[in-house]
């Protein structure tokens, strides 16, 4: 099947850079995708965009390239509940990476074991309203509690602007439940304000609740970008993360979001991404833990 490009959307960066940054041992990139090959892996009828083809193979010259050891690679909704390029990628991994599916109320336990042994160990609930249409929260209870007896966890994708509305069902999660990119904050918003406060009293009441500091690339507003060997970019996101990081290191994963769905105003290098990190977690201890103790715990042990 052909598929074409949605309009606007931004190729992932070709040649990104060596990180200046060495990544310690061990480390895992914790959030990237493989979009396809559509050919292969056709993407779903109930897609809100398609992307570019991004295969496995390109996504493991990336780990090598930036000196990641691992991936967790997220199911993109580009793909629906139709985990098979994500199965495909973790089986051809040498158990270098491991998944996070996207399941409907009617998978089957089989699937769910095959799944288990492919190296899936979450399901993500989306709930950015541009990307899936809405999942009555009992049906995902409901699935939550079923993956729970697989000792799997919950990510959760959602904005800082519906925190207050989901609460409810997110306290009601039964297992370590995992947010994507820091809940979305406003960053042209007070970092001490009552929008991220809510975010750190979630984390800070909830122990099961742990975040991905990623996506500044998606969260900034000024920049400046991670392009033209910038060392210093996204500066409006780095108070945001480093606080998160400070507070929570043991429930703090990073992750490149490699091949970034959904950009239109620049593709960032990824090596400069990586050079972010230091920024955030700026000792060797905070390092190891966001990027080797922590992903390695929760998806390796
Ligand atoms: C991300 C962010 C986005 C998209 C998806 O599954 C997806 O389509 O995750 C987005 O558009 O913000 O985490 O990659």
């Amino acid at each position: 099947m052909e598929f074409i490009k949605t309009p606007g959307w931004l190729d992932w960066y070709a040649g990104p850079s060596r990180p200046v940054f060495k990544l310690p041992a061990g480390a895992v990139d914790a959030h990237c995708h493989v979009f396809g090959p559509g050919a292969e892996f056709p993407y779903a009828p109930e897609r809100k965009y398609t992307p570019c083809d991004a295969s496995k193979a390109q996504l493991f010259a990336l780990r090598d390239q930036l000196g990641f050891d691992k991936n967790v690679i997220v199911q993109a909704t580009c793909h629906g509940a139709d985990n098979r390029a994500l199965v495909d990628a973790l089986l051809h991994s040498n158990g270098r990476a491991r998944g996070v599916a996207t399941v409907k109320r009617s998978v089957r336990d089989t699937e769910l074991q095959a799944m288990h042994d492919a190296g899936v160990r979450g399901v993500r609930f989306n709930f950015v309203k541009r990307l899936v249409d809405f999942t009555p929260k009992d049906e995902l209870l409901e699935i939550a509690g079923r993956i729970k007896a697989w000792g799997w966890h919950v990510v959760i994708y959602f904005e800082a602007v519906d925190l207050p509305e989901l609460w409810d069902f997110f306290t009601a999660l039964p297992t370590i439940v995992v947010v994507d990119h820091m809940g979305r904050p406003d960053v042209s918003l007070p970092v001490d304000g009552p929008q991220f406060a809510l975010f750190q009293k979630f984390m800070r009441e909830h122990a099961n609740v742990w975040s991905k500091v990623s996506c500044p690339e998606r969260l900034s507003l000024t920049g400046p970008k991670a392009v033209n060997g910038e060392q210093a970019a996204y500066r409006d996101v780095v108070p945001f993360a480093r606080a998160i990081v400070a507070e929570f290191p043991d429930r703090v994963l990073w992750g490149t979001d490699w091949p970034h769905p959904n950009l239109k105003d620049h593709m960032p290098d990824d090596g400069l991404l990586v050079d972010f990190i230091p920024h955030i977690a700026p000792t060797a201890v905070l390092q190891h833990k966001l990027l080797v103790d922590n992903p390695n715990r929760l998806y390796w042990s």
